[in-house]
């Protein structure tokens, strides 16, 4: 895993935690995961049904556009190709919303991206990690138990939803929480893209 600083970042060793609102306290009972928008019939899987997916373990960087970068950290999760083969996407899907809690509100947080970029091994929704200072452990709540969103190195981490609850498939680019509040569409740490 190659180890390039982003300009206008430093690398911390520590994991720092950032996010709006709450922190999501897990209940199997209501929490279900939703993929939907332009398919032919939405799915919506249970807790054991999500698990139950196809695991990929993987390696990546993070970049946060507050301006630490954490690299190498090993997640294990379910990676967005996987969930995406469930649905029969209608033409001309492009993009995708990646929505998480906030405040309550399952939909309350998102963050847009486009579908193409998506199809490694580095878009996972993980709920599992380690890195050189720590053995394998579950995700903590604070970082986005039961699963979040971690994406390509080429996208800043709020791309990242915590909490995940959801996919929407879009056939137009729409903006997301921060998005809407003027952070970048593309969001390319290498390009420095984090206003729009
Ligand atoms: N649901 C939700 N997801 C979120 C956020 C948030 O406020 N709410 N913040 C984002 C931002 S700005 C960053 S940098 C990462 C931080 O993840 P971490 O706290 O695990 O380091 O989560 C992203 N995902
Ligand atoms: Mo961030």
């Amino acid at each position: 895993m190659d180890k390039k600083l982003p300009p206008g970042q430093f690398e911390t060793e520590k994991w720092p935690i950032l996010h709006v609102g709450d922190i999501y306290q897990f209940n199997e009972q209501t929490w279900d995961f939703q993929l939907f928008g332009d398919v032919k019939d939405m799915v919506t899987l249970t807790y054991k049904e999500f698990m139950q997916l196809p695991k990929t373990v993987q390696t990546v960087n993070m970049h946060c556009v507050t301006t630490w970068s954490k690299f190498g950290t090993t997640f294990e999760g379910i990676a967005l190709r996987d969930l995406v083969k469930l649905v029969e996407l209608e033409e001309d899907v492009k993009y995708v919303q990646i929505y998480g809690y906030y405040e309550g509100d399952r939909f309350g947080y998102s963050a847009n991206l486009p579908l193409e970029a998506l199809q490694g091994e580095d878009s996972l929704f993980v709920y599992r990690w380690k890195d050189d200072h720590h053995d394998w452990q579950d995700l903590d709540p604070k970082h986005g138990f039961p699963v979040r969103f971690i994406p390509p190195e080429s996208f800043y981490l709020w791309k990242g939803t915590k909490w995940a609850s959801g996919i929407r498939f879009m056939k137009e680019d729409e903006a997301g929480f921060w998005e809407e509040m003027g952070y970048s569409m593309t969001a390319n740490p290498f390009k420095e893209e984090r206003y729009r």
